[in-house]
Parts: structure tokens; sequence; C-alpha cells
């Protein structure tokens, strides 16, 4: 805080306490228990992360903004608070807006906070430093653009974004910051009455009863129970009571890759691996914070088989119903009040799911599992995917509190598969736009906001998007093993073009030490050749908490193209056989 100390002004005033714009952000922000910031500094917001640093604030000062906007995504995603990202004007807040997009497109909560140019200037579009309509720029890509012109309001702006971004569907809101305003100077007193503690900031949305019993009645009908948990089940955090409903159903359970965990892979109920009889045979299907899309197949189609289908759906957004297929018993609130009216109204007599149906699964997932159980033995060198998701499955297993982050094509599908999770929230992968680039970003993310250690298996493509934040892993010293499936290139190391003597569009350098890289930070790095190597490697790691990178180096021919999506690679017609 200032004090007025002009020698025109009578003495009353001179001893009147001032604040300013920069101080307001920093005691709104305080005020709603955000704690920390992620993002990169710069014209006009440099002084601003320095003094939330000062005010107490964690700020995590990336190396590009669109990590840091991963962070801040993530942070959302983990916490149920808005994930905040902080970057500089039009550059930097068009870094960070990627991230932003995918936080509103995996219903994550968060806050992209961007420092702009002089509004008169910008409008009359007169060449300012770095000039962009950003709020224009933003709106489409978010729930909610707020820009704050006074510092009076500076209070409820950031109350609107809050709400925006966790009430209802969560998602990102962007908050634009003139630099003008970070300087504005007003009276203390009227400062801190002006500040908004946001109360009940995502209020519970409770089902209609007639929802619930229109759900209850479909899935007592049901002779083929499936129910599929998604990332909004465990974004929900009503863990107890959707582990609670499962059970008492008695259904298989189908995970969708970031609900892995709520009930462990290792349940007898966990369908995942008999996914494609579970999709085609089941005739009840009860989604819970899952979206009917492309990862499942819109709700339709071959994977979905012959037999008719009726589709329970737990959301809290009214629109997300009929998006794709209809729809029988929508059931519209948030997921803990939704589980915890199912769970009443199905009382202490609810008959369990047909037992010829549920044995029929198991046995399905048995033979699915004994028939990988020894492609995970191998101990090749070079490694392939198998032999080295395998020792990593087990160090995951005897670690399972560690935060499982992954991302790639083969390293992200088959890891998806292999790794078993067994805690909610503990793996965090490229969601619904299956994006390359979360890696690092999320990594810093879930060690900041949890303190648990973190497993980072990356695509060598993959980790590319955001290899240099491992210089931040190391500056922040956070408990971070990295470890790159290393086949030399995207989906495959193999690939020649024969036109010229440029290499082919998806290999990179043979035989690549990524392992290097973090020594120059002073992280610790290892290469390792076999699973054993690995296994010693990762343990290490893991055992000491040190940032450390781990070159897996993989037979370049592992790995087929785009992994288990590669259906959706547009063919030419033309293109030879
Ligand atoms: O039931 P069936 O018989 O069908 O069997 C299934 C399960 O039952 C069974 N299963 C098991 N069996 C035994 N034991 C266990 N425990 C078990 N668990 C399961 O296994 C099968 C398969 O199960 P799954 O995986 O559940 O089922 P399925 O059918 O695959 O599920 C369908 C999907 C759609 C739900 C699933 O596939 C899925 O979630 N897919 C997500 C895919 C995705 O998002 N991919 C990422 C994008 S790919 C591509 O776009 C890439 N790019 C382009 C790019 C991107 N993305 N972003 C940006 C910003 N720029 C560019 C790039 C550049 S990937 C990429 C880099 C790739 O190269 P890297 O070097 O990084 O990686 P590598 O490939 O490793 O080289
Ligand atoms: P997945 O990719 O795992 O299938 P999606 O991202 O497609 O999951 O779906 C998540 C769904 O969860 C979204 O439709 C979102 O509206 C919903 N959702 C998120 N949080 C909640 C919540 N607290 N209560 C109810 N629904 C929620
Ligand atoms: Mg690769």
């Amino acid at each position: 805080m200032a004090q007025a100390a002009t020698q025109e002004k009578p003495a009353a005033e001179t001893e009147r306490e001032l604040t300013d714009g920069f101080h307001l952000i920093i005691d709104a922000l305080k005020l709603n228990g955000i704690n920390t910031i992620y993002g990169v500094p710069g014209i006009p917001i440099t002084d601003f992360g320095r003094m939330a640093q000062a005010a107490g604030i964690r700020v995590i000062s990336f190396r590009h903004e669109q990590n840091a906007g991963y962070a801040a995504s993530i942070a959302g995603f983990l916490t149920k608070k808005p994930g905040i990202c902080l970057t500089v004007s039009a550059p930097g807040f068009l870094n960070g807006l990627t991230a932003l997009a995918h936080a509103t497109t995996n219903c994550f909560p968060m806050i992209l906070i961007s420092g702009s140019s002089e509004r008169e200037i910008v409008d009359l579009q007169q060449g300012d430093y770095e000039e962009m309509d950003q709020l224009a720029v933003a709106k489409p890509l978010c729930k909610a653009a707020y820009r704050i012109l006074h510092a009076r309001d500076i209070g409820i702006g950031l109350a609107r974004a809050i709400r925006a971004a966790v009430s209802g569907r969560p998602g990102g809101v962007y908050l634009d910051l003139p630099g003008k305003l970070f300087g504005q100077v007003i009276d203390a007193e009227a400062g801190r009455k002006s500040l908004v503690k946001v109360i009940d900031a995502a209020p519970a949305q409770i089902p209609a009863p007639e929802a619930v019993k229109r759900a209850l009645d479909v899935l007592k009908s049901a002779k083929r129970p499936l129910i599929i948990l998604g990332k909004g089940a465990s974004y929900a955090q009503a863990d107890d009571a959707i582990r609670t409903l499962v059970e008492k159903s008695g259904a298989p359970f189908l995970p969708m890759s970031m609900g892995k965990g709520l009930l462990p892979d290792t349940h007898p109920q966990c369908a995942g691996a008999a996914r494609s009889t579970v999709l085609r045979d089941a005739d009840v299907v009860m989604l819970i914070g899952a979206r009917l899309n492309w990862l499942l197949s819109h709700g339709k189609g071959k994977t979905w088989g012959e037999a008719p289908k009726q589709f329970i759906q737990i959301d809290i957004e009214p629109k997300e119903m009929d998006s794709n297929v209809e729809i029988v018993a929508p059931v519209v609130g948030d997921i803990g009040s939704c589980v915890a009216a199912l769970l009443t109204a199905m009382g202490n007599k609810w008959a369990a799911a047909p037992a010829d149906w549920v044995s029929a699964v198991a046995k399905k997932r048995e033979e699915n599992v004994t028939k990988m159980a020894p492609r995970l033995m191998n101990n090749n060198s070079p490694m392939d995917y198998h032999g080295a998701l395998g020792v990593l499955r087990t160090i995951v297993k005897e670690r399972p509190d560690a935060i499982l982050v992954n991302e790639g094509a083969n390293t992200l599908d088959l890891a998806r598969g292999i790794i078993d999770v067994y805690q909610p929230r503990k793996r965090l992968d490229v969601g619904t736009w299956g994006v390359m680039g979360i890696g690092m970003g999320y990594a810093i993310g879930a060690a900041i906001e949890t303190g648990k250690p973190v497993l980072a298996i990356e695509g060598d493509s993959a980790f590319g998007f955001s290899g240099m934040e491992i210089e931040t892993i190391c500056r922040y010293k956070l408990p971070v093993c990295v470890v790159i499936f290393n086949n030399d290139g995207i989906y495959r190391g193999t690939d020649v073009n024969s036109a010229s003597s440029d290499p082919a569009t998806t290999v990179f350098v043979k035989g690549s030490r990524y392992d290097k890289m973090i020594e120059a930070f002073g992280g610790v790095g290892a290469n390792a050749t076999s699973p054993d190597e690995l296994k010693r490697a990762v343990n290490a790691a893991m055992d000491s908490g040190k940032p450390t990178l781990i070159n897996a180096v993989l037979d370049p021919g592992a790995g087929s193209e785009s992994g288990r999506i590669g259906n959706l690679n547009p063919q030419s017609a033309l293109r030879k056989k």
C-alpha cells in the first residue's frame, strides 16, 4: 500500500491510504484462495509477477506460455479451482490461448489472464507495442471473456471469471488486463470494499427426482448393463459415492482414459480389457461424466454392435443430452449430487447385474490379460513398447500414489491399456483433442498442486512440444521423472523419403540422446537400452525425487501409424497399394 504524498494536497488527503491495480489483483486472488500462478513474465506483467511472489503467491515461471497454460488447466482439473495462467500481450496471449481452448474442450476450469496494450491505440489500430484485440480473439475459444478497465472493478471482474470457470460445465475463461490498469491508484478502503469473495462458486445442481427414477427404471431393466466413467467423474471428486454406485449395480465398468483409477483397473468389475465386447454387447449404458464423442465412436456404428442400446447419461450440461444419439434417461446435475440421489433411490434391495453377463465380461477380460502377459515380460534390447511398458506397469503398481502423465501415439495408446491405475486422478493425458504438448506442463502442474511424484511417459515427438520445460522442472527441483520412448520419430523412425535427400517427414535424428538435455540443467540423465536398465533408472529417480530424464531406446520399427487411431487418417484414392 502506498501513502499519498503530494505537497499541494491538503493534509487529510496526504495521509489517505492508497492502493493500486497491482495490489488489488493480488488481494482479489488471495481472497479467493488462489495461491498459484503459472506464466511467463514480460511487458506489462513483469512487476505484477514479482509483487505476487512477494505477497506469498507461488508464481511458477515457464519457458513458453502454452506449457504454463497446460499446467494451469491440469491444476484446474486436479483441484476444482480455476488454474491461473498469466501472459504478456499479443504473442504471449496467443501462446496461452491453445491451452485455454484445450481447457474449455476438456471441461477444466482455468483463467487465462493476459496483459494487453493501450485500448485507445488498439481500437484505432494505430500500431501499439504488441497490439491485438485479445478479448475478441479469445471469445470463441472459451466459456467467457472479460476485460477490466478500472481498478474499482477488479473484485467484480475476478469474481465473474471464477464463477464462469467453475460453475456448470467447467471451462476456460479469459481475463484481459490492459497495462494501464495495474498502475491505477484508488483509495485503499474503497479498494478493499470492492473485492469479492466468491461464495459457493460451483453450486450443487440437484437432479430432478423423476430423472433419477427414470434412470433407475432403465438400469433395472438391463440384461447387460455397462457403466462408463469419464474424466468428468474424476473431476467431480465424488470418488466414494461413484465406487459404491458401481459396486451396488454389479455392472461392468469401462473407464475412459482419465477416468481410470476411480475404481482400480484391477477391480473385478473393470471391463477395460474387454472394451470391444462391452461396447458391442451392452444393452443399457450409463455414462457418468463422459461424452459420446469420437472417443466413444459417437455412440453408434460398428463399435456399438447391432443390439439396440439404451443410454442413461449423467452430466451437468443439459445440452450434452441427445448430442449424438437419443438419451432415454438424462440425469442433469453435478455428479456428486446425481450419484448420491441414485444411491438413495436404489435403497438396500437393488438386484445386482445378471451373473451370466458379468461372468462373460470377466472371461473376456481374463483372456485378453492372459494373452498380453508374456509380451510384457520380454527383456528385448532395443526395447519394444510391451517390454518397456511391462516394467513401468510394475513400478506404478508399487507406487500407486505417483501421478502418470502420458502422451504420444503408440506410447499413449499402449500405456493406457498396459499400465493399471489404482487411484482417482492419477492418469493425466492428451484428452479430448488428442493434443501433443501437454507433457511437461501437466507434469509441473501436477507436481506443484499435489506434491506427489510424477512419472511422465512421453513419445519422442510428443516430448519435443514442451521439452524446454525440463529446465523449469530442474529450476523448481520438482520430483518429475520423464521417460522418453525414443523410436526415432513420429509413430516409427523407419520411414524413408525416396524423392530427395531430405529426411522423411516422420523421422528424427537417429540415436538421439535426450538424456543429455537435462544434464545441461543439473538434472539426472540416464540412457536405458533394455527393460532391466529402464526399471533400475526409473526406480532410482522415483526414490530420489530428483528431476530425471531417461532416454528409453526403442526399436525404431516398433509402433504403428497413429497408434490405435490409424483408421482416422484420410486415405488418398490415388495412393498406390
Ligand atoms: O477389447 P479389444 O479386443 O478391442 O481390446 C482393447 C482392450 O480391451 C485391450 N486392453 C487390454 N488387454 C489386455 N490387458 C489390459 N490391461 C488391457 N487394457 C485394454 O486393448 C485393446 C485396446 O484398448 P483401448 O486402448 O482401451 O481401446 P481403443 O480401441 O484403442 O480405444 C479407442 C480410443 C479412441 C478410446 C482410444 O484409442 C483412445 O483413447 N485414443 C486416443 C488417441 C489419441 O488421442 N492419440 C493422440 C493423437 S495421435 C496424432 O494426432 C499425433 N500427432 C499429431 C499432432 C497432435 N496430436 N497434436 C499436435 C498439437 N500436433 C500434432 C503427433 C505429432 S501423435 C503425434 C506424435 C506421435 O509420435 P511419438 O513419438 O510421440 O509417439 P510414438 O507413436 O510412440 O512414436
Ligand atoms: P471423457 O473424455 O473422459 O469421456 P469428456 O471430457 O468427454 O470425458 O466428458 C466429461 C463430461 O463431464 C462433460 O460432458 C462435462 O460436462 C461433465 N462434467 C464435468 N464436471 C462435472 C460435474 N462436476 N458434474 C457433472 N458433470 C460434469
Ligand atoms: Mg516416437
